[in-house]
């Protein structure tokens, strides 16, 4: 300690590379030097950061290469860094293709000292690497790193049981959140952000699993008794859907869709319930986010959910599809006002105990104990 660190990741919103990069200007302002790798530069980290240093993975065209060779561009990236920054750590985030790219860097170099750290997020364990095309592949990438960390003990569970990784390479480390950014603002100032007094927010890629569909068909059923409004943030390949859906049933009024946002803090500050209905989540951070915020959470009790947010306590936890019980939730918390204040300092917290202070040190002690083991 301090060491110098690989951090390859995807540089979109989705979670592994909030986490990535959060984890990237965290380690640096502990004193690390830090390397992010990806193929554009990270939205979290467009600003300034002494002691880190972004590389652009080159991505070689050539006529007989159909597709683009990311993971063995991503792999000679890594590979030539080592030797030049003398990386002792390279850190990949999401098993594939980062975690088989690490690994080719190590075999290809003829002394290669550096040790190789996965951190799994969810998807790339519990449906991509399972898929037979890539489970053999995904394997290798959890067998091939000195060690693995998880989202949770849920995706702990996964990995162990269905890829058969010994548990003594396994080791769980929760997202984490600034909560000294993302603040609580006081409930008055809260009433005035949005035309409507109670505002419920979605984050999200917009992916299948996270079933935007029945955020707006809980929406749809609380509006109908409770004046409110929806704030839907991100994108991705359901939004078309979501937006026909309102279109269709005449709520385009009331759901405001903001796309991709780099800041999420002023809207989940305005926000008076965090709805996550998802199929799956190893972990769940834009809840995390929101809870740091202050915002108490109505979701499904999925994967590392309940891991996260205890039912009752800082919100409630529903089953997938329960449309009913998650509106009943969410009304019962925009007209309580005693219950949405006991759960809104619930929920802050919750968050505190995962705040990147409290987290950002377990994974400088994996690096410790890669770096002795080696
Ligand atoms: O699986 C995904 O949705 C992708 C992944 C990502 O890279 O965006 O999200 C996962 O990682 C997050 C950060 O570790 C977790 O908080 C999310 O729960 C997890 N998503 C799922 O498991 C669906």
């Amino acid at each position: 300690m301090p060491y110098r660190i690989g951090i390859l990741c995807f540089p979109t919103y989705g979670g592994s590379g909030v986490v990535a990069t959060e984890l990237a200007r965290s380690l640096a302002e502990r004193g690390h030097e830090v390397h992010v790798i990806s193929y554009a530069q990270p939205v979290r980290l467009q600003r300034y950061s002494p002691h880190i240093v972004f590389h652009e993975v080159p991505v070689f065209e050539y006529p007989l290469f159909e597709s683009p060779l990311y993971t063995i561009h991503a792999a000679a990236t890594i590979a030539n860094l080592v030797q030049y920054a003398d990386l002792q750590v390279v850190h990949a985030h999401y098993a594939l293709p980062h975690g088989i790219s690490a690994f080719l860097a190590r075999v290809s170099l003829d002394d290669p000292r550096f040790a190789i750290v996965t951190t799994l997020h969810g998807t790339d364990v519990t449906f991509v690497g399972q898929h037979p095309s890539f489970f053999p592949i995904t394997r290798l990438a959890l067998l091939q790193s000195d060690r693995l960390s998880c989202v949770s003990r849920f995706l702990a569970g996964v990995v162990q049981d269905r890829f058969h990784v010994p548990s003594e390479r396994v080791t769980v480390i929760p997202n984490f959140v600034d909560t000294a950014t993302l603040v609580p603002k006081p409930l008055a100032e809260r009433r005035r952000q949005w035309r409507a007094d109670k505002c419920i927010v979605h984050v999200s890629n917009f992916r299948p699993v996270k079933r935007v569909l029945d955020v707006l068909r809980v929406f749809e059923r609380v509006r109908s008794r409770t004046p409110c409004e929806l704030v839907l943030i991100g994108d991705g390949p359901d939004r078309i859907l979501a937006e026909q859906y309102c279109m269709e049933r005449g709520l385009y009024r009331y759901v405001h869709f903001l796309g991709k946002q780099e800041d999420v803090g002023p809207p989940l500050q305005g926000a008076s319930v965090f709805l996550l209905p998802s199929e799956l989540e190893s972990f769940g951070l834009a809840a995390l986010e929101a809870m740091s915020c202050g915002v108490p959470v109505v979701a499904t009790g999925v994967g590392g959910v309940p891991e996260v947010i205890e039912d009752g306590v800082q919100g409630f936890l529903h089953a997938v599809g329960d449309i009913e019980g998650m509106a009943a939730s969410v009304e019962r918390l925009l007209t309580d006002e005693d219950l949405w204040v006991q759960m809104s300092e619930a929920a802050r917290r919750r968050a505190l105990q995962f705040d990147r202070s409290q987290v950002v040190p377990q994974y400088e002690v994996l690096y410790d104990q890669v770096m002795t083991q080696r």
